[in-house]
């Protein structure tokens, strides 16, 4: 009999190990999904904030860049040519500008402000060559300066890999594409081109 009860004991203890056994594989599975769906679910959050980032950031500077430029005398504009400055050629583009503001007026004369530039310079690790020379995910990718009449330069933009600057009629055309690096070599982009209406002669 204690035979037999030991035997039926062992049946039991084996039955109710392979239960917990599967148990235990049903709740590892259901984690795991689960842990995947949340982990999936916050990537998906993590790209919408970064791709809402860019946006937001490239947006920013191209507003900055109206505000300092809206008030600039389109007769002004000045690009650095082969002997000097010289006003920009129409529909050409320019990755460097130089204005001035009209500041106020005479009965005979407008006054105008210190010129200031606006200028895009390439990254020292990149080399203008269509490929990504630093491997940071950014191809040709340089930063914004705004320049001051003493030399003062100050940084309003990086990760920019577009800036051109081109005058049409009365307007300066504006393209500016931004990038925010991502892991595995690439980049997320976003790209404006904003016509600004120059007030002022
Ligand atoms: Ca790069
Ligand atoms: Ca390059």
């Amino acid at each position: 009999m204690a035979k037999d009860g030991r035997s039926s004991g062992k049946g039991c203890r084996g039955t109710t190990f392979v239960e917990v056994l599967a148990a235990l594989t049903t709740f590892m599975s259901l984690a795991l999904v689960i842990l995947g769906v949340e982990r999936s679910a916050l990537r998906g959050i993590r790209e919408s904030d970064r791709a809402g980032e860019v946006v937001e950031r490239t947006n920013r500077v191209a507003d900055r860049i109206d505000r300092e430029v809206r008030t600039a005398a389109i007769s002004r504009l000045q690009v650095q040519g082969g002997l000097g400055l010289e006003p920009p050629v129409e529909g050409t583009d320019y990755s460097e500008m130089q204005f001035q503001r009209a500041t106020g007026f005479t009965t005979t004369t407008v006054l105008y402000g210190n010129p200031f530039t606006l200028r895009f310079t390439m990254e020292a690790a990149e080399a203008a060559n269509g490929t990504d020379d630093d491997a940071d995910g950014m191809v040709d990718e340089g930063s914004i300066f705004l320049v001051d009449s003493t030399g003062m330069a100050a940084e309003i933009a990086r990760g920019v890999t577009e800036f051109a600057m081109r005058l049409e009629g009365r307007a300066l055309v504006v393209t500016l594409e931004s990038r925010i690096p991502e892991l595995g070599g690439n980049s997320r982009a976003h790209r404006v081109v904003r016509t600004i209406r120059l007030r002022n002669n």
